[in-house]
């Protein structure tokens, strides 16, 4: 433990030992950092000046581009005219405003809105909800939980236990129990170059029915999956799956949930994808674009048959969900996601993104044939390039890519060997242009 004093503590202004970064490797960050200083639109600005093509909208989050004029306002005026209201047993008119809002946006009855403030939280705060559920409808054996491999929910103990990538479980111990896994629907032989939907896999839902055996549906609270897988590598659901995954869902009393942390807010060019794929699920979580990424800030949807259950259960003056963070409907986030709401409107942003996706699509399409390039998939304004892993370095191929854009002034995110893209909903054809030349340009070069 350091010793040192305030008084004789010096903060070294380059030093970047202190700061742990998440999901970084903080070694190799450190002997070269990548330093961004300042955004606007699609652009970032690194601490050497050099402007950097956003095509990830940050972390998959800043869905109305950068530095925002309106969500600047809105939270500027926010903080200084009520800063923070206590979360619990006392209210803020936004919270209502904004809760309202967004069940607009929400097809059929998801219209309550539980507020959060992140992915993760969302997603521990949807699986608690789904088991509280159960039980308030006197089911209470209803506790496992059911994920997918593949997938990311987020980095809380619930959503690893139920999310299935190895590397962000495997050294955590022994993480919830009762949780299974369906098995992910990639398959590269099937599915490569699939434009859209791959037509090969919608089988994979009935593994469902198959844990339903198992288990005996009397046992199971919920299923969990990405609509569209995004941080695994972006990963499609086969053409029927999804509405598979539901109707055996609906069979067993088994509520579903789709994780849109990365699919809402326009993602798709629908508001959501349960919208896009017109599958309706009993519960969705998101965060991200729900700010544009500005202020963090998440939230579930929940159905009104679930909120009612809770309602109905419990003994007046109580509370009906023992659940709920400091920081939920933080005022300050709720103006960001107000004035992040207006802009995805007044601009038309969903369906400005579902107008452009057939031009990403053949654009990335276009680097087919590229050395290494061995699958291209997109749907609505996602995109990924997956690459042949280096013999024995896997990963290093795609890091490599994702350096060497740096330096030619491109943003890109990689997972394992795959290279996604998720530009902001803002872009023009010439911003898509300019990512696929580069990025083009990059692939070339590599070993
Ligand atoms: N669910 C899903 C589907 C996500 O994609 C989370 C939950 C967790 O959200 P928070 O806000 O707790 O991080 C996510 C987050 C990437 C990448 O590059 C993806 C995420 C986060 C950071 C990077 O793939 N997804
Ligand atoms: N840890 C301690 C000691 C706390 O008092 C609280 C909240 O009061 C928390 C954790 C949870 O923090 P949050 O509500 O921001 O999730």
């Amino acid at each position: 433990m350091s010793t040192q004093s305030s008084q004789t503590f010096e903060p070294t202004p380059n030093n970047l030992e202190s700061y742990w970064m998440p999901f970084t490797a903080n070694r190799q960050f450190k002997s070269k950092p990548r330093l961004f200083v300042s955004a606007e639109n699609m652009h970032y600005t690194t601490i050497e000046g050099r402007k950097v093509l956003d095509s990830t909208a940050g972390l998959w989050c800043c869905n109305a581009g950068h530095g925002r004029k309106k969500i600047v306002e809105a939270v500027s005026k926010q903080i200084a005219n009520l800063d923070f209201a206590p979360s619990f047993q006392m209210g803020h008119p936004m919270a209502f405003q904004l809760a309202s809002r967004l069940s607009q946006l929400m097809p059929g009855d998801l219209n309550h809105v539980f507020f959060t403030n992140s992915g993760s939280e969302s997603v521990d705060t949807a699986l608690k909800i789904a088991i509280a559920y159960h039980r308030a409808k006197g089911q209470g054996t209803r506790q496992r939980l059911i994920g997918r491999e593949r997938g990311y929910h987020g980095v809380g103990f619930g959503g690893i236990s139920v999310g299935g990538i190895v590397s962000n479980r495997k050294v955590f111990g022994s993480l919830l129990n009762g949780v299974d896994h369906l098995p992910h629907t990639f398959n590269l032989k099937e599915q490569a170059y699939s434009r859209g939907l791959p037509a090969w896999g919608a089988h994979l839902a009935d593994e469902l029915e198959r844990l339903v055996t198992l288990h005996d549906a009397s046992n199971i609270a919920a299923v969990i999956v990405e609509p569209v897988a995004g941080s695994t590598g972006v990963l499609m659901p086969p053409q029927g799956y999804l509405q598979k995954l539901r109707q055996i869902c609906d069979k067993h009393g088994i509520l579903l949930i789709f994780d849109e942390v990365i699919t809402g807010f326009g993602r798709l060019g629908k508001g959501f994808a349960t919208e896009y794929f017109g599958v309706q699920p009993d519960m969705v979580t998101a965060a991200k674009g729900l700010t544009s990424g500005t202020i963090p800030m998440g939230c579930v949807f929940v159905r009104e048959g679930i909120y009612n259950a809770f309602m109905d259960t419990a003994a007046e003056n109580m509370i009906e969900l023992f659940h709920g963070y400091t920081y939920s409907a933080h005022p300050v986030a709720c103006a960001a996601a107000l004035a992040t709401l207006d802009i995805y409107k007044e601009e038309d942003l969903f369906n400005r993104a579902n107008d452009l996706a057939p031009y990403w699509e053949d654009a990335l399409h276009s680097l087919k044939g590229i050395k290494n390039v061995i699958d291209i998939r997109n749907l609505g304004m996602i995109g990924a390039v997956e690459l042949e892993p280096i013999p024995g370095k896997p990963t290093a191929r795609a890091f490599d890519a994702f350096l060497k854009c740096y330096e030619k002034g491109l943003l890109i995110r990689t997972t394992g060997d795959i290279i996604a893209m998720s530009p902001p909903l803002i872009a023009e054809k010439s911003h898509v242009d300019q990512i696929i030349e580069l990025l083009s340009g990059v692939l070339k070069t590599l070993d």
